[in-house]
């Protein structure tokens, strides 16, 4: 269906409403609010093939790993609420990474050493495919401290049984070591040097240094401080949840955590708690002085990466050996308020997990969603190449509009059309000045998801070409500013530029669309923007997609693929020994 330029009068004339809700802090108890309301089956906003429990609240993915052919995820979890609090490690299991069987919690407090808590960790695979993990625990000290706990039964594939290790804590702050014993957490994946032994990061700060302290052992058990950390960045804060990976300078194949040589670069993750980003730097690995060095394009916090430019955070790696892939997962938290997650009883999704690696160019890192998500396509809607002229807005029929994956691409023939910058803008900053109301020459152009039928509502995810100092320069929005008629959610807009030639190269997108979730993919993987959006009239049949062009000029439509995705098996009640993952 061909609106005509009157859409674009109806769609823009709504006032713009930003309602921003301040960040709350991760670790703020609620203990007032740990009961679940009622009504929790009766809602709009659960996702259909997102990582996500049956209720409560989650946050960090922990420990992922293969082991005997299945994959597991233990997340942050609190199994008495909507809110963060009585963290322990939930466990599920997966044969795909898409469908997911729960299993007990396999860590909680238990003993002096996580009494108050079991944070974030990691796995790593020992002597010969053995898998441990080192976590945080709290202490009845309410100080940070490193925890180590080994599988029970190693011939069974589902690692039910978690066993503490005795020497527990085998890493803590002390007056000697002077560390900030309520900012010392999350331990990486181990990796093995060439001198036999084993190295882990522990994130923690210094006033506003951030670091990442290194830790060496020769058995896993006894740990001693290095001298120095891996690395450190003045002014950054807290660095939670860092990860530290090699990855192979010419391929997307990934590589074992411990694995160096020749071809190697490394990427160095950090979780910024004072920005709530996930920002990484690719460098050299110094192992003689054991010490990471960012290449000069990431000289100081300003010119960090981000993963993803919209909600994502406490990413982690893992290398799976079955694919030969390193695999991202990251937390995508609510844009609700917390009476909201009350009120539906439970917060928080991981994002879809997606395959990482180097950019041709060396300077960043693409990511894709794993190619398994693909098993839930159905009802495929293909079109042919269209031209879609400036004021056009045509709707994608035939898919499940509030669960589906759609794949576009456009070509531009005229950047001499490009909006010419003045000033160097940030580019989120870029999208809310000049938003989807904000016609240019080239754009905006993009889709519109979860749209009302009368346009009341919508999120839109579109492209913008500006042209500064002789460059072009591609901005990619995600633009929640209009995506639902309650302002109680937090509506900021995100925007990124990305790194491809308009003349030379096609400008691609696909979104992953899940009922409050929309996880968007420009330039094939080289920039991420995923958004949570609580939509009031486009909710499930109601919802519809189109794609558009609010630019003067046309742009070709080369492709435009769409499918319905099929609801995931996550966490339902399903008897492990009976999954059929
Ligand atoms: N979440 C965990 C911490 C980590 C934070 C606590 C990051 O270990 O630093 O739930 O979201």
């Amino acid at each position: 269906m061909i609106l005509s330029s009157i859409w674009v009068l109806t769609f823009f004339s709504f006032i713009y409403v930003n309602g921003v809700l301040p960040i709350e802090a991760t670790h703020h108890s609620f203990r007032e609010l740990q009961n679940l309301s009622s009504d929790y089956y009766k809602q709009p906003y659960r996702t259909a093939y997102h990582f996500q429990p049956p209720k409560n609240w989650i946050n960090d993915p922990n420990g992922p790993l293969r082991y005997k052919g299945l994959y597991h995820l233990f997340y942050q979890y609190n199994p008495k609420g909507a809110v963060w609090g009585n963290i322990v490690w939930a466990h599920s299991v997966s044969k795909d990474l898409v469908n997911w069987a729960p299993l007990d919690p396999a860590i909680f407090p238990s003993q002096p050493s996580d009494i108050n808590g079991c944070w974030s960790g990691s796995t790593t695979l020992i002597h010969g495919g053995k898998p441990v993990i080192l976590y945080t625990g709290i202490n009845p000290l309410n100080q940070q401290v490193q925890n180590l706990a080994y599988p029970k039964n190693l011939s069974d594939p589902f690692l039910r049984e978690w066993v503490k290790s005795p020497k527990n804590p085998l890493m803590a702050p002390t007056s000697a070591n002077k560390i900030n014993s309520s900012s010392f957490r999350d331990p990486t994946t181990s990796w093995l040097g060439k001198d036999g032994y084993w190295r882990v990061l522990i994130g923690s700060k210094r006033n506003t240094l951030g670091l990442a302290i290194l830790y060496k052992s020769k058995d896993f058990v006894n740990w001693a401080k290095a001298k120095y950390p891996l690395h450190s960045v003045q002014g950054t804060g807290m660095w939670e949840c860092p990860d530290f990976f090699p990855i192979l300078n010419d391929s997307p194949i990934g590589i074992d955590t411990s694995f160096n040589g020749d071809n190697i670069r490394h990427v160095l993750k950090v979780s910024l708690d004072d920005k709530k980003h996930d920002y990484y730097m690719i460098g050299s690995y110094d192992i003689v002085k054991d010490k990471f060095i960012p290449d000069k394009a990431f000289k100081d916090s300003e010119s960090f990466l981000r993963y993803d430019y919209g909600k994502y955070y406490a990413s982690k790696t893992f290398f799976d050996d079955g694919k030969n892939r390193r695999i991202l997962l990251g937390w995508v938290n609510e844009s609700s308020s917390v009476a909201h997650d009350i009120k539906k009883g439970w917060s928080g999704i991981h994002a879809i997990p997606r395959a990482i690696w180097l950019d041709k160019s060396g300077k960043q890192l693409v990511q894709w969603p794993v190619v398994e998500i693909e098993k839930l396509r159905a009802n495929p809607v293909n079109w042919p190449t269209k031209l879609l002229k400036g004021g056009h807005l045509l709707q994608i029929n035939g898919v499940t509009a509030a669960q589906a994956d759609v794949e576009i691409s456009f070509e531009v023939n005229n950047l001499g059309e490009a909006e010419v910058l003045d000033n160097w803008t940030d580019p989120q900053s870029l999208c809310s000045q000049k938003g989807p109301t904000y016609k240019s020459g080239l754009g905006p152009f993009g889709l519109l998801v979860f749209a009302s039928k009368g346009l009341q509502e919508y999120t839109s995810v579109y492209f913008k070409i500006f042209r500064y100092q002789h460059k072009n320069l591609v901005l990619l929005c995600s633009d929640q500013s209009r995506s639902s008629l309650d302002n109680n959610n937090d509506k900021t807009n995100y925007g990124t530029f990305v790194d491809v030639d308009p003349l030379h190269e096609k400008l691609s997108l696909r979104s992953l669309i899940d009922h409050s979730v929309v996880e968007s993919f420009g330039g094939e993987g080289k920039a991420c923007i995923t958004a949570r959006v609580y939509p009031t009239l486009a909710i499930n049949d109601e919802a519809q997609l189109y794609v558009f062009n609010n630019g003067t000029a046309d742009v070709k439509l080369t492709r435009l693929s769409a499918w319905s995705l099929k609801k995931a098996q996550i966490n339902g009640k399903i008897k492990i020994d009976k999954t059929g993952l």
